[in-house]
């Protein structure tokens, strides 16, 4: 396959006005009739340019200039383009083309899913419907029409506002959408199905009023409020903080099956995933609700940061999508608990997205090249550009980022443009040099920070010396140090937070302050104090980077119980869990579990004033991903053993004031979703779990009558996740059963099931998993359920699918070449956990290099896996 280099860029030598298409809809496949108004771009150097169209998986059935039909000599189908070598400045071009949705199992462009006809563009899926040039900086106006059966598609949605509607003969209908902004075809988008219509409004800030619709299968009829209303608030939050209105006069969201992503902008016509949109009490965990509101916000915020300013070329993906990201979590921050977001953000962040970034497919933030653009919708151009946002935000400062962002949007409204131009924008709104800054979209690589200090008591002089270094990552080495805005604070001996004093800026005493590290290395003093503090480091996680410091426990539990920023209170506590279970990794099984960090949560477990949101994070211990990920040579059933011997120390140890936990914590009221609630459940639930990790009789009950009892589905999963996850197998049978056969008409519900299995290493060892695969619910054809066992198997189960046999490996191996021919989309993200293979002990290593062996050999590989296999084995 080819490689793509964003050094290559050009501008397109053709522009679209505007593009009228007409699909005509049948059982055994599509009709779709292009016609575009096209025009040499005058800012092309290259004048005599052929028209090159891109196209895949087309049937082209004719082609017609300016009304005149060409003969086949006159253009070159090759498949993956037309091109046709004469043609005038300005021209109508006709195409029409025959397309099979009903076959498409890579669910790019138009496709079918439970019986209805869906599209997905982004990001070159448009190519799959008809020739067109498929790059974000070609905008157009878009008008379409749909026609089909009316009894089988009573439904018909496009972009924009519907304009035209009527009957055709053989029981066919027909509507007409026109969208009347100018938009890349990856926005495009198409639905015909019988489909129930929810509808409800919103009153915008200039008192507009527009049409809000959900469309949904009869079934899910019930599930929609919780999308409705995270869609109202996500409109207001949008006016309200970022000053952004809603444009058209409708805005419909569609729910679908089978989805390879979450959910889609289409302009004007979201399409999700069935997973990340519906919800009621009985089927979706809180976890869901959340997930639900926040993709919702994040695709709605897409209408401005994406859809009315959008990307130049795909290496500038993370302008769109590093800035929605950054939006949907000030949002989520807003809805709920600001610092229980932060800490579930940075766990993703330093779980996954630090480990790509040491891994063969590390890249920066702005890629330079791609063989498969789908393959780049990663960790790091979604939640690392976040974090390059939010470091803007931070130096900036609130308000001239607001001020920034305000420029951004005038400056480039109906304009595709480069994550320079947002850059730019913020320094022109604030007059911040953010030169070297730059660099975080440049260079790969996670920052690593050694933090050093001393104490001079004698002048009463802190000393902090904090030295940056950017590991080499493929095809980068030698990397300039960035510009890293470093938050903290100090803490007195009696856990007063002290004033900052730096020498240089002697007029003011700030308890937090962010120092901006632009060198190398640089050394702080904090003048004025009486002893030795406690520093608390990178607070609130202000930079993506690895913090290196000697902490000792002593500190750490001292950070634990008084750092008055709440994220490194969390952070103290995971360090602390981490460094007692790494020193337990190859133990011995009697070995000494720290009595302090015991005691730390009994603490916590009993603790009813601190937020009880964040008692419940820190309760959670760091996962085994998390641990592999600050490993070198992991070994992960020993890693795995370490961590399951701390927890079963803990359970013991507490537990009757676990037991107290789940009782103080048990619902009295109505279900609702609020973060007292949720932390209420989580509380309970996190006892529960650990209650039945040492089979506790007393657990046990309480998890069979809370299975069977609970009127909510994060408390069902919760007592089903214990049961799993215990030794007491005839319940978990049973437990397993019960669920299965009150939920199997509902497929998110039975996603769950599957993936609570597959990720437990009691109920999912490899024999368990290949059972699930061969279940009459599961299907290879829906993304969801492969994930929900394949996924949830090499991504969560570690220690099965790190099964020293490797047999977890060939089984992934096996599974990923069944799919590279049916979805290579899913294939490939299905490879990740293999590429990681160097960072294992030499005994897994080689197995799992032998596995991406055996794919990189198989016949007639994608180029979506060919990618990131060539990548991980060079
Ligand atoms: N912008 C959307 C990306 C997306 C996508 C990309 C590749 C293949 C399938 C896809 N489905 C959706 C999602 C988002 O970030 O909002
Ligand atoms: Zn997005």
């Amino acid at each position: 396959p080819q490689t793509i280099y964003l050094s290559d860029y050009k501008v397109p030598a053709y522009l679209v006005d505007t593009v009228e298409l007409t699909f005509e809809l049948f059982e055994d496949g599509a009709r779709v009739h292009s016609t575009l108004e096209l025009r040499r771009n005058p800012e092309s150097a290259d004048v005599s340019a052929p028209l090159e169209l891109d196209g895949d998986s087309l049937k082209l059935e004719s082609v017609a200039l300016d009304g005149a039909k060409l003969a086949a000599s006159d253009y070159e189908d090759r498949g993956d383009q037309l091109v046709i070598r004469s043609v005038p400045d300005q021209f109508r071009l006709t195409v029409v083309t025959w397309i099979e949705p009903q076959n498409n199992t890579r669910l790019e462009g138009l496709y079918k899913s439970s019986g209805m006809f869906c599209t997905q563009c982004e990001a070159e899926g448009f190519r799959c419907i008809t020739f067109f040039p498929d790059r974000p900086d070609v905008m157009a106006r878009f008008r379409t029409r749909i026609e089909a059966n009316k009894e089988a598609y009573p439904i018909l949605l496009s972009n924009g506002n519907d304009v035209e509607k009527g009957e055709l003969e053989n029981g066919r209908h027909f509507v007409t959408w026109e969208d009347p902004f100018p938009k890349p075809c990856y926005l495009f988008a198409l639905v015909a199905g019988d489909l129930v219509e929810k509808r409800d409004s919103f009153t915008t800030c200039s008192g507009r009023d527009i049409d809000l619709r959900m469309y949904v299968e009869p079934r899910n009829a019930e599930k929609c409020d919780h999308a409705m209303d995270s869609l109202k608030r996500s409109m207001r939050w949008d006016e309200e903080v970022y000053g952004r209105e809603y444009d058209l006069d409708i805005f419909m969201i569609v729910a679908v099956d089978d989805f390879n992503m979450g959910a889609m902008e289409n302009k004007g016509l979201n399409i999700f995933n069935s997973s990340c949109v519906l919800a009621s009490q009985e089927t979706a965990t809180d976890l869901a609700f959340q997930r639900i509101e926040a993709i919702v916000a994040h695709e709605y915020f897409h209408n401005w940061s994406g859809n009315r300013v959008t990307c130049r070329d795909w290496f500038q993906l993370s302008l769109k999508e590093g800035f929605t990201v950054f939006r949907d979590a000030q949002f989520s921050a807003d809805m709920g608990s600001p610092t229980v977001k932060r800490i579930e953000d940075v766990t993703l962040l330093r779980t996954a997205q630090f480990a790509e970034d040491s891994g063969p497919m590390a890249h920066p933030v702005r890629p330079a090249s791609y063989m498969e653009i789908t393959n780049f919708y990663t960790l790091t151009i979604y939640e690392k550009g976040e974090e390059v946002v939010r470091m803007i935000h931070t130096l900036l400062g609130p308000d001239m980022f607001r001020k920034g962002s305000d420029l951004y949007f005038e400056r480039h409204d109906g304009q595709a443009v480069t994550t320079d131009d947002f850059v730019r924008a913020m320094e022109d709104a604030s007059g911040r040099d953010l030169s070297q800054f730059r660099l975080w979209y440049e260079q790969a690589g996670t920052p690593v920070l050694t933090v050093s200090d001393e104490f001079d008591a004698g002048q009463g002089v802190y000393r902090l010396t904090i030295e940056q270094s950017i590991p080499d990552t493929p095809g980068q080495t030698n990397k300039k140090p960035q510009h890293i805005p470093f938050a903290l604070g100090l803490l007195g001996q009696d856990g007063q937070p002290l004033a900052l004093q730096l020498e240089a800026d002697a007029s003011e005493s700030p308890i937090e302050r962010v120092l901006e590290l632009t060198d190398a290395s640089h050394t702080f003093e904090f003048h004025g104090l009486d002893a030795k503090p406690v520093p608390s480091l990178l607070r609130h996680f202000s930079a993506p980077v690895r913090v290196r410091y000697p902490w000792t426990r002593e500190q750490l539990l001292f950070l634990m119980s008084h750092d008055p920023d709440g994220f490194n209170r969390w952070d103290a506590g995971q360090r602390l869990a981490v460094d007692v279970i790494q020193s337990l990794v190859g133990a011995a099984d009697d070995a000494e579990v720290e009595p302090r960090l015991i005691e730390a949560y009994r603490s916590l477990v009993s603790d009813t004033d601190l937020d009880q949101a964040l008692v419940a994070k820190m309760l959670q211990l760091p996962s085994e991903a998390y641990l592999i990920e600050l490993a070198e040579n992991a070994d992960v059933p020993a890693i795995h053993q370490a961590r399951e011997a701390v927890l079963k120390c803990l359970a013991h140890a507490l537990r009757d004031e676990l037991l107290a936990c789940y009782q103080r914590n048990l619902e009295t009221g109505a279900y609702e979703v609020t973060p007292e609630a949720i932390a209420r459940r989580s509380l309970r639930n996190t006892a529960l779990a650990w209650l039945l990790m040492i089979n506790d009789e007393k657990g046990r009950t309480m998890a069979v009558s809370q299975m069977n009892d609970a009127d909510n589905m994060t408390d069902r999963m919760g007592a089903l996740r214990a049961l799993v996850n215990s030794d007491y197998e005839d319940d978990r049978r049973q437990a397993l059963d019960e669920f299965y056969n009150s939920f199997r008409d509902d497929p998110q519900v039975v996603e769950q099931w599957f993936s609570v299995q597959a990720a437990s290493d009691r109920a999912g060892q490899l024999p368990d998993i290949r059972k699930l695969l061969e279940h009459p619910a599961f299907d290879w054809k829906n993304p969801n359920k492969i994930r929900s066992v394949v996924g949830a198997f090499a991504g969560q189960n570690l220690a099965a699918f790190h099964n020293p046999d490797g047999s977890g490996y060939d089984f992934l191996a096996d599974q990923v070449c069944r799919l590279d021919d049916s979805n290579p989309q899913i294939a490939a993200r299905l490879v990740t956990p293999l590429t990681r293979w160097q960072k294992f002990a030499p005994a897994y290593s080689g197995q799992m290099k032998s596995a991406l062996e055996r794919i990189r050999d198989k016949e007639g590989l994608s180029r979506d896996v060919y990618e990131v296999v060539h990548k991980s084995l060079a």
